[in-house]
């Protein structure tokens, strides 16, 4: 992916963990590098289809001097964060933030920090089969969209299915979505079990009975198995209530662990 580079930008700031650097601020060097695709600006000439970097250093400049933290891990985090919010077309950024000054009675050029942050995207299995399952799962995609963190929510179709695993139960309503997100699986997986419980759902029986359920099917391209977080969803294959809906937004897109796209998963269902 093509790259824009603005190295050591100098910006006088107040964070710090002592309270002298809080009082007299010091010296910052903030270096990024956005990753993002150049190739139509650079073929229209047309400026709004990259990123101003003149207009990038004052917002951050701005933005950096706002609010005071203690950590440069803080700043650097709200400020990647900043910078990916305002500049939708960026992918990512690495940020580096230097502290020339810092006040650790050693000579050293600086100390540092660098963090990599950026746009994931993630697919999510939706279901309800409780109350009016069409306004749970449109609330449940309200509150996705809503997330300043998450973009461009793409919905399937809502679909009517019969119930897998556990069958004296309702009717489902299920639907999948493509989002593009800054949060980790796990703080989507969060949001999911938020969102969740304002919508009231209980956990009673294993496959039972939801007025809401938010699954995180896939996550990039992503394999892991970590805490509370398994992506991709174990169950996808199985499932043609979760494969419907995700081949009507993705066919194409290739489970990370079969290697086969999701098309094909899905014709091997019904077979
Ligand atoms: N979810 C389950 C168990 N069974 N069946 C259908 N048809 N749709 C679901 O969303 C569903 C299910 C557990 O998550
Ligand atoms: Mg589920
Ligand atoms: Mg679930």
């Amino acid at each position: 992916m093509d790259k824009i580079y603005i190295q050591n930008l100098e910006v006088f700031a107040h964070h710090g963990v002592f309270e002298e650097e809080k009082r007299l601020g010091q010296k910052f060097l903030i270096s990024m590098v956005l990753t993002l695709d150049l190739r139509s600006a650079a073929l229209s000439g047309d400026l709004k289809q990259s990123v101003h970097y003149g207009e990038l250093c004052e917002g951050v400049e701005a933005f950096f001097k706002e609010t005071s933290y203690d950590l440069i891990e803080t700043a650097a985090e709200k400020t990647a964060e900043f910078v990916l919010q305002k500049y939708p077309g960026l992918q990512s950024i690495k940020l580096t933030i230097k502290k020339p000054w810092a006040p650790i009675l050693k000579s050293v050029d600086y100390v540092a920090v660098e963090i990599t942050r950026g746009w994931h995207t993630a697919y999510i299995g939706l279901g309800s089969n409780i109350g009016d399952k069409e306004a749970n799962l449109k609330e449940a995609l309200k509150h996705l969209a809503h997330h300043p963190s998450i973009r461009g929510v793409r919905c399937s179709s809502f679909i009517e299915t019969e119930p897998w695993g556990y069958l004296n139960q309702e009717k489902f309503l299920n639907a999948a979505t493509e989002l593009r997100t800054l949060l980790t699986p796990k703080e989507l997986m969060g949001e999911l079990l938020r969102i969740e419980q304002l919508l009231k759902r209980e956990r009673t029986i294993k496959w039972g009975p939801r007025t809401i359920d938010l699954d995180l099917l896939l996550y990039d391209d992503l394999v892991t198995h970590e805490d509370y977080v398994t992506v991709p969803h174990p169950r996808i294959e199985e499932r043609a209530f979760v494969l419907e809906p995700l081949c009507e937004l993705a066919p194409m897109v290739i489970h990370p662990l079969l290697g086969t796209r999701l098309f094909q998963l899905l014709e091997a269902l019904k077979k």
